[in-house]
Parts: structure tokens; sequence; C-alpha cells
């Protein structure tokens, strides 16, 4: 029988390999892939973020979760993958300058590419230039992920760089410490509180760039 607690457990304890093992054998009984990130593996990291802010666990911990949590998703990316057809649009998701907290950030990547988006992967600590560039690349919609109180003005910066570079994009934001008050203050164009529903935002944000 799946053992999703198993695979939190293991996240939280930062067994890589059992996660990776346990992770394989629920996709081998035909638990959906969602269903094992939500209830697993995010399930996992969800206690060590608690942990975190209790002091009860520090830096090494959480970075050993948090490759823990990489070797899970690393097998369920291409099954959340494979139920995208043909691409909805094109989407360029990074985290913002300063900022290398990416669990998120690859969730959204994850979520996007299983809905059936060609998403640029930016990866972490990306300036303003490298969203002007993915827009200039055809991105239709610009997605930026920040997890610090400290990052967030970075998304402003990069919203007052594409439009004095001239360039017409959609952006989108989202991370913890996210909201829609803020968005709305720094121009975003859309706001997603999760990596599902930021699905549902680029696809409103690429049917309004078209
Ligand atoms: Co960091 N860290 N961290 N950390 N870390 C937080 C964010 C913090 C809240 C912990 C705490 O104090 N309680 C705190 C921020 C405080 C603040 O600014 N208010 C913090 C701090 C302070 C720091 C450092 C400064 C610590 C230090 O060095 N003293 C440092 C900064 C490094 C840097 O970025 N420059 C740091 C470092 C790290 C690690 C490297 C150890 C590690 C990151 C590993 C990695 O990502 N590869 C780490 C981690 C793991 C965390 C916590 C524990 C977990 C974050 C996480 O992955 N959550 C976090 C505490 C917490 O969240 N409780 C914490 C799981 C993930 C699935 O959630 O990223 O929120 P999240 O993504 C969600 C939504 O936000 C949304 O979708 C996801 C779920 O569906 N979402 C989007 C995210 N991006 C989106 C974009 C969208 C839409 C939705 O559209 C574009």
């Amino acid at each position: 029988m799946a053992d999703l607690q198993g695979i939190a457990d293991g996240l939280i304890k930062g067994q890589a390999q059992v996660v990776s093992d346990l992770v394989k054998k629920a996709v081998d009984e035909g638990v959906g892939p969602e269903e094992i990130l939500t209830d697993g593996l995010i399930a996992g990291m969800n206690i060590i973020g608690a942990r975190f802010k209790k002091n009860e666990v520090y830096v090494p911990e959480v970075l050993i979760a948090a490759r823990a949590m990489h070797a899970g998703m690393g097998i369920l990316e291409p099954l959340l993958a494979e139920a995208g057809v043909e691409p909805l649009g094109k989407i360029a998701v990074g985290t913002v300058k300063g900022d290398l907290h990416d669990i998120g950030k690859n969730l959204v990547v994850m979520m996007l590419k299983g809905s059936g988006f060609n998403v640029d992967d930016l990866g972490v600590d990306c300036d303003a230039q490298k969203f002007i560039d993915a827009a200039k690349g055809g991105a239709q919609v610009i997605a930026m992920s920040a997890l610090l109180t400290t990052t967030m003005p970075a998304m402003k910066h990069v919203i007052d760089n594409l439009q004095s570079a001239g360039v017409s994009v959609k952006t989108m934001i989202g991370g913890a410490p996210i909201t829609q008050g803020y968005a709305d203050e720094i121009r975003a164009d859309g706001y997603a509180p999760d990596a599902a529903s930021a699905v549902d935002t680029a696809k409103e944000l690429v049917a309004a760039a078209c």
C-alpha cells in the first residue's frame, strides 16, 4: 500500500533515497502524482517549515529536506507534465534577484508544464534583464516567485524595467509573503497563492494577451 505518510516522514528526516523509493512505489501502485505531491512531499515540507520557524531545526536540516523533496519531485515531474497535450502558451518563470528559494517555483513550473504550457525555467536569482530577455524571446507571461520580504521589491523593479524597455508582456507573481494587495500595488497583472491556482492565473493572462 502506498505510504504517503512515509514520504512526508522521509522528507522531514532528509532521507532522499527513502523518499525516492516510496514515491516510485506509490507511482507503481497507481497513486496520482498530484496526491503524492500534496499529501507526501508538500505535507513533509510544511512540517519542516513550521519547525524551522520555531528554531527546532536549522538551515542544514532544511537543505537536506529540500534535497529529498527534489529527489521526489524528479520522479513526479514527467508524470505531471504527461498530462499536457499542446502548448497553451509560453511562460517564463524564475525567482527574483537575491532569492534562492526554488521549491515553490519548481512546483509552479511542474504544474504549468503539466497543464500544457511551454515553460522557460529561468532558475533562481534572476535579475530584471533575464526576465526582459525572456519576454523578448517570446514569453507571453513573466512569472516571478519570491519567498523573502527583502526580495519582494525586486518584483516591482522587474515590472518597472519591462515597462521602460517597452516590452509588452503580462506579469504574475507569487510566493509565501506575496498578496493580491501587493500585486495591485506594484501593478502585476496577476497573483496566485499556490502552484495550482498559478495555472488558472496563467491561462487567464495568456487569454488576455492574445
Ligand atoms: Co528560507 N526562509 N531562508 N531557506 N525557508 C523562509 C522563506 C522563512 C519564512 C523561514 C522562517 O523564518 N520561518 C524565512 C523568510 C522570512 C521573511 O522574509 N519573511 C526564510 C529565511 C529568512 C531564509 C534565509 C535568509 C535564512 C538565512 O540564511 N538566515 C535564507 C535566504 C536565502 C536566499 O534566498 N537568499 C534562506 C535559505 C533557505 C534554504 C536555502 C535553507 C532553503 C531553500 C532551499 C530551496 O528552495 N532550494 C529554505 C527553505 C526550504 C525555507 C522554508 C523552510 C520552506 C520554503 C519552501 O520551500 N516551502 C521557508 C519557511 C516556510 O515556508 N514555512 C523559509 C515549500 C514551498 C512548496 O512553498 O515556496 O511558499 P512556497 O511555494 C508555494 C506558494 O508560495 C506558491 O506556490 C507554492 C505551493 O503551491 N508560489 C507561487 C511560490 N512561488 C510562486 C509563484 C507564482 C505563484 C505561486 O507565480 C509566479
